[in-house]
């Protein structure tokens, strides 16, 4: 073999590495520092059409994109008792990462959503004030990084994004499993 069928051999292969690295990081999209989750609902009257007990909290956007260690903004604008806490002044919510096969998929594992529990349990809700008395759980790095993850909040929360770039982790509330979103995370 000469050398220089040798060379040639090397630039093809650095021909092929490029061809397979390039797209990878391309894939990995630049996205803001800042991101946020913002609880909402709409539990108003329309005339004739609907009372507007219904619960519809949800997520305000289902998707967010952040930049890998950047601050995301957890803020709650469902005021006053809902349908399903009627008692309750102010909801409480919890940014709950799961596994996406733990994402409730029909109104059953909603209702009777087992991963929900156990974070809520690991919240270690008071029953009497219904505070938590640990606001955030944290599994793997610190932050928001992995399942298990959960932040509870009734007002506003920072909380930063530590998965690395390329990562989409799903997140639901455990106390409202309906609600579910994405978290982008990019570079
Ligand atoms: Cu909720």
């Amino acid at each position: 073999m000469t050398s220089r069928m040798i060379r040639r051999g090397m630039l093809v292969a650095l021909a092929a590495l490029i061809v397979a690295v390039v797209p990878a990081l391309a894939a990995v999209r630049k996205a803001p520092s800042r991101g946020s989750v913002t609880a909402v609902h709409r539990p108003d009257l329309k005339p004739n059409r609907d009372l507007g007990q219904r619960d519809d909290l949800r997520w305000a956007r289902s998707t967010t994109r952040i930049k890998s260690g950047g601050a995301l903004t957890l803020r709650n604008l469902t005021r006053g008792p809902t349908p399903q806490t009627p008692d309750t002044p102010n909801e409480i919510h919890n940014f709950s990462i799961v596994a996406s096969r733990q994402v409730p998929r029909t109104q059953l594992q909603a209702l009777d959503c087992r991963i929900c529990k156990a974070i809520n349990a690991r919240h270690n809700f008071d029953d009497t004030t219904g505070q938590p008395r640990i606001a955030v759980v944290n599994r793997g790095r610190k932050g928001i990084d992995r399942p298990g993850d959960s932040v509870a909040f009734s007002g506003t929360r920072k909380a930063r994004v530590t998965a690395k770039p390329g990562r989409t982790l799903r997140f639901i509330c455990a106390i409202h499993p309906h609600m579910q979103g994405k978290l982008e995370v990019g570079r």
